[in-house]
């Protein structure tokens, strides 16, 4: 039977949200935070009854803050009937193991949240196997804590205590096993998806990223007359989903919608949406989706770009397109806009025109940036090849027998074609050499 590593709480569960301002950290900011930490429990089910803060000059090592309001804490969450005490940053093991020991309460950082929202809502094998790696990793310092095994949780209570010591070892091992069992599974995974992408390789590809609930999920929806419903809800896309804009376009263009990015995302979260992600870090063009009826959007825009940078897609061409403006009902900000970001595109991902106006920047983006070229690659050389395929549009290949070459004749962006520059013979045409299908 598989092992199952469960976090023990229930939904409908009230909750307090700890925060800890630091000398020199702006209020504003915080209050923003704790507002987003706020929407991801409310997406768990979970209602947060109350906040504590607590100003510090720095943070202290075992419990993360002074015992004093430790003790306040746990008096407010028993007056209001909180069964939960959540905290806006993440926290080690030996802190969640110790606030649990003090308070009798179960205790969850960030991570933690974000972690349970994922595999609620992760449905391919892909999204479940990555979600559970990044679980398992996440839990293992906190074995003894909210988190449990399975069977011994369906006997007992909320909290299991007094765990032995060789339990614990015991569960940590298979914890371990289970791990290194997934990522081989994974691997797996990512081979047949790297096959799925060379067979898409005569297709240019678009990603749209951005800040979790910005719009991505309703936008793919527009420009692809999909029937997948957005959510109002926070990471409520896991899965990428691929499609294609239009039949009838020469080369066809496929649009991807994909996972969503918060601040503060754990690394190894990061680290296990990889694949997920690699679909972004191929593209050649991303649409970077941002909700602009968000006071701090430019906080959005710099998280988004930083992952975008994390996994190597910092130097995809990307438009960014300010959505919900719907919801401002102010007539000056779109030229705001306009001057601050130039090229950006202000829409409503609601309105039809305004989804026309995406697809034809789309088009005029590769009108514009599409060049084909001639190259001749060593036989030999694998690398070459295979850069070719993952970059490159393939018009036409031959093979020359006399000097061991493959002849190619390409078609890519300017990015992509840069990628492959050593070995271009000549450049055909600086311009679209065909027609969209309108
Ligand atoms: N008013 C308004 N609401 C919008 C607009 N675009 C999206 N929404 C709403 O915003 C919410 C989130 O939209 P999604 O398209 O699911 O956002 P997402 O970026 O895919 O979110 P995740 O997949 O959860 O990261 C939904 O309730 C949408 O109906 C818009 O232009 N105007
Ligand atoms: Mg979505």
């Amino acid at each position: 039977m598989e092992d199952n590593f469960e976090l023990v709480f229930s939904s409908q569960e009230k909750a307090i949200v700890v925060s800890v301002l630091l000398a020199g950290e702006s209020g504003d900011r915080l209050e923003e935070e704790i507002s987003e930490l706020e929407s991801l429990l409310r997406t768990l089910g979970v209602q947060a009854v109350g906040r504590a803060l607590q100003k510090r000059h720095k943070l202290t090592p075992n419990c993360y803050i002074g015992t004093g309001k430790v003790q306040e804490i746990k008096d407010l969450a028993q007056s209001l009937g909180a069964k939960l005490i959540v905290f806006d940053r993440n926290l080690s093991g030996p802190q969640v193991r110790n606030l649990e020991e003090m308070t009798g309460m179960l205790v969850l950082d960030r991570t933690g949240v974000i972690l349970e929202i994922f595999s609620r809502h992760a449905r391919t094998n892909q999204a479940k196997t990555q979600v559970e790696i990044a679980r398992l990793e996440y839990l293992l310092p906190r074995m003894t804590g909210a988190w449990t095994h399975f069977q011994r949780q369906r006997g007992g209570g909320a909290l299991q205590r007094g765990m032995g010591e060789k339990q614990i070892e015991i569960d940590r091992r298979r914890a371990r096993d289970r791990i290194s069992r997934m990522q081989k599974q994974l691997e797996q995974i990512r081979k047949e998806k790297a096959t799925q992408r060379k067979s898409r390789s005569n297709e240019l590809k678009v990603a749209i990223v951005g800040y979790t609930n910005s719009g991505k999920t309703t936008l793919m929806k527009g420009l692809t007359k999909s029937q997948v419903a957005p959510k109002d809800e926070l990471f409520a896309t896991l899965d990428t989903s691929v499609k294609t804009i239009d039949p009838r376009t020469r080369p066809k263009i496929l649009l991807s919608d994909t996972v969503g990015f918060i601040r503060n995302l754990s690394h190894s979260l990061i680290e296990s949406f990889r694949t997920t992600l690699e679909e972004v870090s191929e593209a050649d063009l991303l649409l970077h989706v941002v909700d602009v009826s968000y006071a701090h959007y430019e906080d959005h825009i710099k998280v988004t770009n930083s992952v975008l940078t994390d996994i190597g897609a910092g130097e995809v061409p990307q438009v960014l397109i300010f959505n919900k403006v719907d919801r401002l009902n102010d007539p000056i900000l779109p030229r705001i806009l306009r001057s601050a970001y130039p090229g950006c595109i202000v829409i409503s991902a609601e309105s039809e025109k305004d989804i026309l106006k995406v697809r034809d920047h789309i088009y005029s983006f590769f009108k514009k940036n599409l060049v084909t070229f001639k190259m001749e690659v060593p036989a030999d050389n694998q690398a070459a090849q295979s850069l070719v395929y993952r970059n490159c549009i393939i018009i036409e290949k031959g093979f020359d027998e006399g000097r061991n070459c493959l002849l190619y004749h390409l078609q890519a962006t300017r990015v992509s074609m840069a990628k492959v520059r050593n070995w271009i013979v000549s450049v055909d045409d600086e311009l679209f050499p065909r027609e969209l299908d309108e």
